[in-house]
Formats: structure tokens, sequence, C-alpha cells
């Protein structure tokens, strides 16, 4: 029996975890809970993760929330060589810089305020403004990382990285809102998503494109 569960699904953050986990080719019992379905609301949920979120992770006695925490955690701890370790001060520092960016301007300052105050704008308050100077912000960052990866193969230069499964995860959340992507993002994406951990990943995060 596995001691890794991890819950989620549904959702570009949930798809990061299964991704990883996919590449490390790591047993793990997937608990398919969504977001808005009550699920991370029940009090058995509220007991591992008080902050009624997912993704969330349980190895045994270790439980960690946050999509980027659980990636690094789950990459490290069963490094199987697919997905780069950083071991120097500035490969580490390379890697925080690239998940930063990634997850603080695409991620949260971007899509996600793009989905709070666009389609969960019944919860949030809807906000056609934020939505339109969001999807520009977006799109002046994937500029910049489109310029870059006509350059190189993957974010960290030669190896397939944590920053990559989150760059992968906002690109099919910005091809979903329909937000204009530069033709060198657009070859990123077609070259990384011929991984075959990326397809299990995706068919096991959002079965219903895939007729499951
Ligand atoms: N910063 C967190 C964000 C997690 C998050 O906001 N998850 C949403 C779904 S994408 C959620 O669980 N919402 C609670 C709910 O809808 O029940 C991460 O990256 O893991």
């Amino acid at each position: 029996m596995t001691s890794i569960t991890i819950w989620g699904t549904g959702t570009p953050r949930s798809f990061r975890p299964i991704w990883v986990a996919e590449e490390l080719g790591i047993e793990y019992e997937h608990r398919a809970i969504g977001p808005r379905t009550g699920e991370t609301q029940t009090p058995a949920y509220q007991r591992l993760n008080r902050k009624q979120k997912i993704p969330f992770l349980q190895d045994g006695e270790v439980k960690i929330s946050e999509s980027v925490a659980i990636c690094r955690y789950l990459r490290t701890k069963y490094s199987n060589g697919s997905i780069y370790q950083p071991n120097t001060p500035v490969a580490l520092a390379k890697e925080d810089e690239w998940c930063c960016y990634i997850y603080g301007e695409l991620d949260e300052t971007s899509l996600y305020v793009m989905r709070r105050h666009g389609d969960l704008g019944a919860i949030y308050g809807d906000c056609p403004e934020a939505v339109a100077s969001s999807r520009g912000y977006a799109e002046k960052h994937f500029g910049v990382l489109a310029e870059l990866l006509e350059k190189r193969e993957y974010l960290m230069a030669d190896h397939f990285s944590v920053p990559d499964i989150l760059l992968m995860s906002c690109l099919d959340w910005a091809v979903a809102y329909e937000v204009a992507l530069p033709q060198g993002l657009l070859d990123y994406h077609a070259r990384l998503s011929q991984r075959p951990a990326y397809l299990s990943a995706m068919q096991i995060n959002y079965p219903d494109l895939f007729g499951g």
C-alpha cells in the first residue's frame, strides 16, 4: 500500500503534482475532490488542510499544501532523474526565480484574477476591467517567456524542471481562456506535451476532456 495520497482534480493547480508523480513513476492514491463541490469543506478534509484548498499531499506523516511546494517535495524526495534536481546555490536560486515568476505573475496575478472576476464573478465579484487588464498583463509576460524559449529547450536551459510543469499548466489555462500566445510558446507547448507523463496527468486530472 502506498503512503502517498494526492488530493484534488480538475484545475491547473491540481494538475501540477499529478504530472510530477507521473514523471517520477511513484505509486500514489488519487483522491479526486474538486473545487467548489463542498468536498474541501468537510470536517474530515478540514482536519487535514485547514485552508480548505486543493491540491494537498499526504506522504505518511508529512502533509503539504500549495501546488509548487508539493511538486518540489515530490521531485526531491522521489527523484528518479526525470525532473531536474538543482544542487548548487545558483541552480536553486534560478529554479526559485522561475517558480516565483510563473506562480506570482502568471498564475495568481493574471490567470487566477481572470478566473476570480470572470467565471467565478458570482462568488468573488464580476469585474470586466480586472479581467481585461489581467489578460494584457499575462500576454506581456508570455512575450518575455517566448523570447527566451525560442533560444532554449526548457526554462532551466537543457533540463526539464518543475518550472516547466508550472508554465505548461499556465499555458493550458491560457489556451482555455483564449489568451494570445506567441509562436515560441506554442512550439514549446507542443514539444513538452509529447511527454507521456503529461498525457497521463491530463487524463487523470481532466477526465471529462477524455470522456472519463
Ligand atoms: N496557492 C494554491 C491555490 C490553491 C487553490 O486556490 N485551489 C482552489 C482550486 S484552484 C481551491 O481549492 N478552492 C477551494 C474550493 O473551491 O473548494 C496552490 O497553488 O495550491
